[in-house]
């Protein structure tokens, strides 16, 4: 049997985020050669799906969030990207795009993968809600609002899908929680590595971990990799850098390991900033990281 074929589907979308920039991450990624990439690693690679801002927009309550419409707007088109794709028997690849998308990644995914695990890669955990979010950025919500504790919920996303269960789901490499974030993470008993624990145990462990919690008695195992999870001194290019990240080496390893598990079905690569990075360095840093998660290898 052969490779399978990965869908990549571009989310040229940046209003979850604090600051602009984050919209131009797809072209960017692309244009540092991703598709020649995968192609070389023997994918058949389709990449002409793309997520537009729809001009007519459907109101949602309005809370504290900014930009809800717009966000959901997109989300539910990426929702049919994301369940067609999977559908087809591809692997979908994500690229963001701010994280608020993974809303739609999700939502359309646990259609086609009711008992879904998920590997969130992130210097954050992602798990405000409406009414304990610090900033009213819709990307400080997405992994709560996938297990169903937002006023949001996927299936106004996407009609079908299915919430992520907690024991399903495990965070690597936070280190800025809010104080509500933390308090969820302890009453919901999400598994999350921080970079104390990646620190004492090493990413090798942390990641088999996360592949052993997130991949045994689930149906798919999707890996959302907010690139602000690596150190900025690696990935600068990204819309809120936080010190003490994943090095370089870290990165591609867990990406390594994620890759040999054999077990992702489905990609977010989000946060990638263009317009504030140095020379490219996280552009390129995401192909290289997505290149040894589908596979490549030193040797
Ligand atoms: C903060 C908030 C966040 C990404 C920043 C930050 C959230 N917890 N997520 N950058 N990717 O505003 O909710
Ligand atoms: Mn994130
Ligand atoms: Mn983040
Ligand atoms: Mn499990």
């Amino acid at each position: 049997m052969g490779q399978p074929t990965i869908s990549i589907i571009s989310v040229p979308f940046g209003y979850g985020a604090g600051r602009p920039g984050s919209e131009q991450g797809p072209d960017s990624i692309l244009k540092f050669g991703l598709v020649k990439k995968l192609e070389q690693l023997g994918y058949d690679v389709d990449a002409g799906r793309r997520i537009q801002l729809p001009t007519s927009l459907t109101p949602y309550p309005t809370t504290r969030m900014k930009h809800v419409d717009q966000v959901m707007a997109v989300c539910s088109q990426l929702a049919r990207e994301a369940a067609s794709a999977a559908s087809a028997g591809s692997i979908p690849l994500m690229l963001g795009g701010d994280h608020s998308i993974a809303m739609g990644s999700l939502a359309g995914l646990s259609r086609h993968y009711p008992n879904m695990g998920v590997i969130w890669v992130d210097a954050h955990s992602d798990l405000n809600t409406e009414i304990t979010s610090p900033s009213g950025n819709m990307h400080g919500i997405p992994l709560a609002a996938a297990l169903g504790l937002t006023q949001l919920k996927l299936t106004q996303i996407l009609p079908g899908a299915v919430q992520l269960k907690p024991e399903n789901c495990v965070i690597i490499g936070a280190r800025d929680l809010d104080r509500d974030e933390k308090t969820l993470i302890r009453s919901r008993g999400i598994t999350c590595f921080t970079m104390y624990e990646i620190d004492r145990l090493g990413i090798e462990h942390v990641v088999q971990e996360a592949l052993r919690i997130a991949g045994t008695g689930t149906d798919g195992l999707h890996v959302s990799f907010d690139i602000d999870s690596v150190d900025p001194f690696e990935a600068p290019g990204t819309g809120t850098p936080v010190r003490g990240g994943l090095s370089y080496r870290e990165a591609h390893l867990a990406m390594e390991l994620m890759s040999e598990s054999g077990l992702i079905t489905s990609v977010d690569m989000v946060e990638v900033n263009p317009s504030l990075d140095r020379n490219n360095q996280t552009s390129k840093l995401a192909v290289e990281l997505l290149g040894s998660l589908f596979g490549s290898r030193i040797l």
